[in-house]
């Protein structure tokens, strides 16, 4: 069998590259997210303005919020591509939740949403719109 000569160096080297290698890859797959920003509406179904990466957006619900009751979330985000909405808690994992929001007729970006019930209670939810890599937190609570 035939001894392979390679150099001292080459073996360390190669560990180097396939780290820096996995690095890089590690970066393309889960791309740094800002944190969420977060926004305060007072009345969601009056529907709130913000600033999203220094495009004005408007969003807000239609309907009752209420849990297990649906209730649309829409979005008015000039030139925005994907939209999606999530519900979770402060400090609470409510279950994964993701909700494409779909342009309607007229541009507005809509997902039908219906939110589970909290085991302890608790009606104090967030709303985090995710708009083409950016995210908009939005607190609020829940009728009885
Ligand atoms: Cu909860």
């Amino acid at each position: 069998m035939a001894e392979l000569n390679l150099p001292r160096w080459l073996a360390p080297a190669l560990v180097i590259v396939l780290i820096a290698g996995v690095v890089v890859a590690s970066r393309f797959l889960q791309p740094e997210e800002a944190p969420a920003l977060r926004i305060a509406c007072t009345d969601l179904r009056a529907g709130c303005r913000a600033d999203l990466a220094g495009q004005p957006v408007e969003l807000g619900v239609a309907g009752e919020l209420k849990v297990l009751t649906p209730f649309e979330v829409w979005l008015k985000a000039p030139g925005a591509g994907t939209a999606q909405a999530s519900f979770t808690m402060e400090g609470m994992d409510m279950g994964f939740n993701l909700y494409t929001l779909k342009p309607d007729a007229t541009g507005t970006l809509r997902a039908r949403v219906t939110l589970p019930v909290c085991v302890t209670g608790r009606r104090d939810w967030i709303m985090t719109l995710k708009v083409d890599g950016h995210a908009l937190s939005v607190p609020f609570v829940t009728q009885l």
